[in-house]
């Protein structure tokens, strides 16, 4: 283990990564969760409408995604809109609810070049019918690809998540297709809308915020979660790189503790 973490000779694509301005290979989080906040204030510092912070946001998660994807990222689930986030003003949502449509019209040849594969946590059928038209035509163009995993986190609320999962698995108790003792984590786990993914390495907050606002709170019981200033527009390959090996630190810092020791 020491070796593995420590001694390591850099080998030849350690040495490629590094010159391609790329994290280490060692260690790189499967999953990695973003809560992209900060593109009202963005826009506000620049006296521009929120709507243009929100689509200088669209391009960062184009960055992202596209650098995720080179550094062999599994999984990247980003917070796209919350079950709280109809309160905000009408135009606002509005505007929101057009961003999947432009994202795949000015993305889509990309995605499929990098193998890139669109999924979604959350209530879509509450989403206007262009938008889920949008989400609908992105997962079936990259079903396929067996790239990174682009997870948007749509009309998603953790606890609502939780509340379905319950009720899903009351109504198989009443219909006696299960019985309470059945009931144990990994059950819980798999009624939830993340069943076919790893949970979170590390969560991402941008914007200087320190709350989950009720994201996956099951999912990031054992998560490392690393928090910064920078506003999600302002986000780029740097941060990210940061996050990461921030995360890398950290797991080093465990020094080979494996299992419950590290939980
Ligand atoms: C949204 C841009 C990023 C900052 C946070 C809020 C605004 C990309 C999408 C998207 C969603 C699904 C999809 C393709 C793209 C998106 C919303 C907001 C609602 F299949 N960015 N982005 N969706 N923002």
């Amino acid at each position: 283990m020491f070796n593995k973490l420590f001694g390591k000779k850099i080998n030849k694509e350690d040495k490629m990564n590094e010159q391609k301005g790329l994290v280490k290979d060692e260690c790189i989080p499967s999953h990695i969760a973003i809560i992209m906040d900060g593109n009202g204030r963005w826009a506000k510092k620049r006296a521009m409408p929120r709507i243009k912070g929100h689509h200088e946001g669209m391009n960062t998660v184009k960055k992202i995604a596209r650098y995720a994807s080179k550094c062999g990222v599994k999984v990247l689930t980003l917070y796209a809109f919350s079950t709280e986030n109809w309160r905000r003003p009408k135009t606002e949502v509005e505007f929101l609810m057009s961003l999947p449509g432009q994202f795949l019209q000015s993305f889509l040849p990309e995605l499929m070049e990098l193998n890139i594969k669109v999924q979604m946590i959350g209530d879509k059928a509450e989403l206007p019918m262009h938008t889920q038209k949008a989400l609908d035509a992105a997962m079936e163009a990259t079903k396929e690809n067996t790239g990174l995993i682009l997870n948007f986190a749509m009309n998603y609320g953790s606890r609502d998540e939780i509340v379905r999962a319950m009720k899903a698995m009351m109504t198989e108790v009443q219909e006696g297709k299960l019985v309470i003792e059945d009931i144990t984590e990994e059950r819980v786990t798999n009624y939830l809308m993340t069943a076919h993914l790893p949970e979170p390495d590390l969560l991402i907050r941008t914007s200087g915020e320190v709350r989950l606002s009720n994201f996956m709170l099951w999912q990031l019981a054992y998560t490392e979660f690393w928090f910064t200033d920078t506003l999600w527009p302002d986000f780029d390959e740097a941060c990210f790189q940061e996050a990461i090996e921030a995360y890398q630190n950290r797991n080093r810092r465990y020094g080979g503790l494996k299992g419950e020791e590290t939980k």
